[in-house]
């Protein structure tokens, strides 16, 4: 086990509307967080920041703010922002509107946000609302990293040629996805070490 990368992970605010978005400060990179209700975006910001900060296993669909994590790291101070789950089918479009609105709200013009880290099942690669969610952020002109989550419901000895599947079937990702488990701890610091080398450059 090494030293844990994030020290001193908080709480910073919790924005259900574009009038609740904290400022941005540009000595402060943004790490986003994206991916589909229940994908298991708390559990990796809690394993990533060790703290048991964000709520995991809730109703799907039910967090629909976007939460701001203030962690030390040696890159300095940086951002980890939990963005709300997207691709619950019982949303109605109302919903899917208001989601849309508080993310590009967030998204528009934030110079600090430096990478958006897509994550997405190990065991299902990108569907449908993931497609559009990448031509989405592309098209804002930010970088993507996408990162695979429960990997430990797949077998270890195939988990290259499942990565090499995906990347092969047209999945965008800025660097070569890591593969992580939250439950087993694994590819967390490989992900951490990503992250901070990414900030600092
Ligand atoms: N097997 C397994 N389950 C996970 C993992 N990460 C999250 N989960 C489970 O997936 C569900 C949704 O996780 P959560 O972090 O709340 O997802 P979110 O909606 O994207 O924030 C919870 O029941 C978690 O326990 C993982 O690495 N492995
Ligand atoms: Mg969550």
């Amino acid at each position: 086990m090494t030293e844990r990368i994030f020290t001193k992970a908080r709480i910073e605010a919790t924005c259900f509307n574009p009038g609740q978005l904290i400022p941005e400060d540009i000595n402060i990179p943004e790490i986003a967080v994206a991916g589909r209700s229940n994908v298991g975006k708390s559990s990796l910001i809690n394993a990533l920041l060790g703290a048991r900060l964000a709520k995991t296993g809730q109703t799907p669909g039910k967090t629909r703010s976007i939460n701001f994590y203030r962690a030390e790291s040696p890159s300095g101070s940086l951002r980890i922002v939990d963005l709300p789950g997207y691709g619950y089918a019982k949303r109605s479009k109302d919903e899917r509107n208001e989601w849309q609105r508080l993310v590009s709200a967030y998204m528009r013009d934030r110079e600090s946000l430096r990478l958006v880290c897509h994550l997405v099942d190990f065991r299902h690669g990108l569907l449908k609302n993931d497609k559009e969610l990448q031509e989405w952020i592309r098209s804002e002109g930010k970088k993507i990293f996408v990162v695979f989550t429960k990997a430990d419901k797949i077998a270890k000895g195939k988990w290259r040629s499942t990565r090499e599947g995906y990347i092969r079937d047209g999945l965008y990702s800025y660097d070569v996805p890591v593969i992580t488990s939250a439950e087993k701890k694994e590819g967390i610091d490989s992900l951490g070490e990503f992250l901070v080398k990414f900030v600092k450059v």
